[in-house]
């Protein structure tokens, strides 16, 4: 390895080799398609919903998500309230040090607004086995519309590392027919 000097002490001016233009010039070209295709995608394909964005409180957002939890809660699991909310309404879940409340049971076929935000600092949500992810934000609420369209449990694992109780962080949603 050589460690002396280059032997022009202006090094850097001097003219871009053709095939680096090329290059540039591809990555530059490729880089504007894949610009496009996000915006094709966002209609296209099987993509991660598109999601709305909204400022909160956690003090705004605890009161809501409890409103849902006293109003609709058919069971308990393990103590976790089971919400089985109306089709079509407003459905929270809360994710905190370290974990997703309430559980939420859903109708097949029926779409709901689904709420999510975090009381203190950043998570993730990861809905499992489908493939749907989303930051949550302290201070911010993630709405999605969502319409399940299978029966069964699925998972909602915090995906964002959060601490000493991140691997504990599982939630459940429950889709019934
Ligand atoms: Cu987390």
């Amino acid at each position: 390895m050589a460690l002396t000097p280059p032997s022009q002490r202006i090094w850097w001016r001097e003219p871009v080799a053709r095939v680096e233009l090329i290059w540039i010039t591809v990555a530059f070209l490729w880089g504007l398609v894949m610009f496009f295709m996000m915006i094709y995608w966002h209609g296209a394909g099987k993509q991660n919903l598109s999601n709305e964005a909204y400022r909160i409180t956690a003090e705004g957002f605890t009161e809501r998500t409890n409103a849902m939890v006293e109003q609709h809660t058919v069971r308990e699991e393990a103590g976790y309230p089971v919400v089985h909310p109306p089709p079509g309404s407003d459905v929270y879940m809360i994710a905190r040090l370290w974990q997703w409340w309430p559980i939420l049971e859903l109708e097949k076929d029926q779409s709901y607004r689904l709420h999510l935000a975090s009381l203190d600092w950043q998570h993730g949500f990861s809905l499992q086995p489908t493939n749907i992810n989303l930051q949550i934000q302290p201070g911010y609420e993630m709405v999605v519309t969502l319409t399940p369209d299978k029966a069964g449990e699925y998972s909602v694992v915090c995906n964002e590392f959060c601490g000493i109780g991140h691997h504990t962080m599982i939630g459940k949603i429950y889709v019934v027919e």
